[in-house]
């Protein structure tokens, strides 16, 4: 599953945003063990889907949050809060910009910089570790010159993720957090709010949770695409570009290894259609093979070897 980190100063809405997510409501005050809860997306494609195809039971995708307790914005971030990050895909910034007390814009900036700050030191350990072992004689790896100008660009605090497609991948064994993907919510609407990054603009609580999604699915770079198998119609968040054979994989393995083909209709078509078998017997499905992409709303059945 997707894993998603909330990441802003205490008091900027983190809580509130995890539990309108996710509907959990106990709170965890320790900084460093998060509160993990599950958000079930709202789709209303899929649910208008669920809906024509008279499907009894609609699953809708869903992606873990994690909250922890923040900072002050006075005080920073420990370092070690930091380890908190490794294992999540996107970091969402919570910014306050409700309470009139703060200033967003600096909020999100300071944000960053935490993030950038952890990385340089990060960088500075491997870098002299390299250094000790470049003295003892030994060939430093080939990554070398990359990481002196991750140096360059932290020095300027500028995140990593502003590199090339290309050199992210390179450094993703090392760990960095300025390299996840990101985006800002700036919480509230007391003031209008420029930045130079992506941003998601509401009250957390009282969050259009649909808009949300797609901002979060954009930034992650997925799509969703849906199957409507017996009783049951479904959505499933796969990477963007990732091979039919491997989004079926997402699925069940068996439709992987086995995979064929895959009958694929945009929803919309699907939906004026009225039913898949229609649209069979319409002549309208189209049918893909293992190594093209699915695109976001493809309604999708697999054809695959038991
Ligand atoms: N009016 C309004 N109040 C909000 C909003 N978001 C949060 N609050 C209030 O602000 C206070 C702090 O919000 P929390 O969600 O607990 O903040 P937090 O980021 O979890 O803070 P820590 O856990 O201390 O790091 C609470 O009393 C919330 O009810 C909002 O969008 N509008
Ligand atoms: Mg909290």
């Amino acid at each position: 599953m997707i894993r998603v980190a909330l990441f802003g100063y205490s008091g900027a809405g983190k809580t509130t945003l995890f539990q309108a997510l996710t509907g959990k409501k106990e709170e965890v005050y320790d900084p460093f063990t998060p509160n993990l809860g599950i958000a079930r997306l709202p789709d209303s494609r899929l649910s208008r889907i669920a809906e024509i195809l008279k499907s009894r039971k609609t699953v809708f995708p869903e992606i873990e949050f994690l909250d922890w307790k923040g900072f002050p914005e006075g005080q920073g971030f420990p370092p070690e809060f930091f380890k908190n990050f490794s294992e999540v895909e996107l970091l969402v910034l919570v910014v306050d910009n409700f309470s009139g007390n703060a200033d967003p814009e600096e909020q999100a900036a300071s944000l960053s910089l935490e993030l950038v700050f952890s990385d340089q030191e990060k960088l500075s350990k491997i870098l002299e570790r390299r250094q000790a072992e470049a003295a003892a004689g030994k060939v430093l790896p080939a990554d070398q010159a990359l990481l002196l100008r991750c140096q360059q660009l932290l020095e300027k605090e500028t995140p990593l993720s502003s590199l090339p497609q290309e050199e992210r991948r390179l450094l993703s064994g090392l760990e960095f957090i300025s390299l996840k993907p990101r985006l800002v919510f700036v919480n509230g609407q007391t003031r209008p709010v420029k930045l130079a990054e992506p941003f998601f603009q509401a009250e957390a609580n009282s969050l259009n949770q649909e808009e949300f999604f797609l901002a979060l699915k954009e930034r992650l770079g997925l799509i969703e695409f849906y199957t409507v198998k017996g009783e049951t119609a479904q959505g499933w968040l796969v990477p963007a570009g990732l091979e039919a054979k491997a989004a079926a994989g997402k699925i069940h393995r068996d439709m992987e290894t086995g995979f064929i083909k895959a009958a694929v209709l945009p929803y919309k078509d699907l939906l004026e259609i009225g039913s898949w078998q229609k649209a069979k017997n319409l002549g309208v499905l189209k049918f893909l093979g293992p190594h093209s992409i699915f695109s976001d709303g493809d309604v999708v059945e697999i054809y695959f070897h038991q």
